[in-house]
């Protein structure tokens, strides 16, 4: 799916993440929160105004699902396997909030980045995370 480019583009992102899911993962939750404020439904339970201990843990373990990916771009089907049963049948979150946290997710490296994430990074990235997303969606019947 991805090229050697791209595969390269996304590694190099990754390498700057790693160690800060935590951090990284709060800022896209709360980004994606704020600008698309339907995709709060799914969070009753972090509360209105989810306090930063929630969004850090959470954020935690969705971006670890992301480090995972980064490591298995070859084989995203059986490495998300479990998670993509969890969003299909247990969450059952609308598919059409995924590119919503893409594009977050992408604002938010661009804001920490700024000049070094190039638009060929932004591709990739764009490509990666769709790609990861049409894993985690296509067990919806
Ligand atoms: Zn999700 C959960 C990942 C998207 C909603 N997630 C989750 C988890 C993870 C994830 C890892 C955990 C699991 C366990 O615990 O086991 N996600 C993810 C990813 C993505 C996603 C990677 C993309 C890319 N999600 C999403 C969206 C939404 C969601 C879009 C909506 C809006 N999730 C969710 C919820 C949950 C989850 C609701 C649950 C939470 C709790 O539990 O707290």
């Amino acid at each position: 799916m991805l090229n050697t480019q791209e595969r390269a583009h996304v590694a190099q992102v990754w390498d700057l993440i790693a160690g800060h899911e935590a951090h990284f993962g709060a800022e896209l939750l709360l980004r994606l929160f704020t600008v698309y404020p339907s995709t709060k439904i799914y969070f009753k339970h972090l509360g209105a105004c989810p306090d930063e201990v929630l969004l850090l843990s959470h954020g935690q373990r969705v971006l670890e699902a992301v480090g995972v990916a980064v490591q298995h771009v070859d084989n995203l089907r059986a490495a998300l396997s479990p998670l993509a049963d969890l969003h299909a049948h247990v969450l059952r979150v609308d598919p059409a909030n995924f590119p919503l946290l893409i594009q977050c997710f992408q604002v938010v490296l661009a804001s920490h980045l700024q000049d070094e994430f190039t638009v060929e990074m932004q591709a990739a990235w764009d490509k990666f995370l769709t790609g990861v997303a049409i894993v985690l969606t296509e067990k919806y019947r």
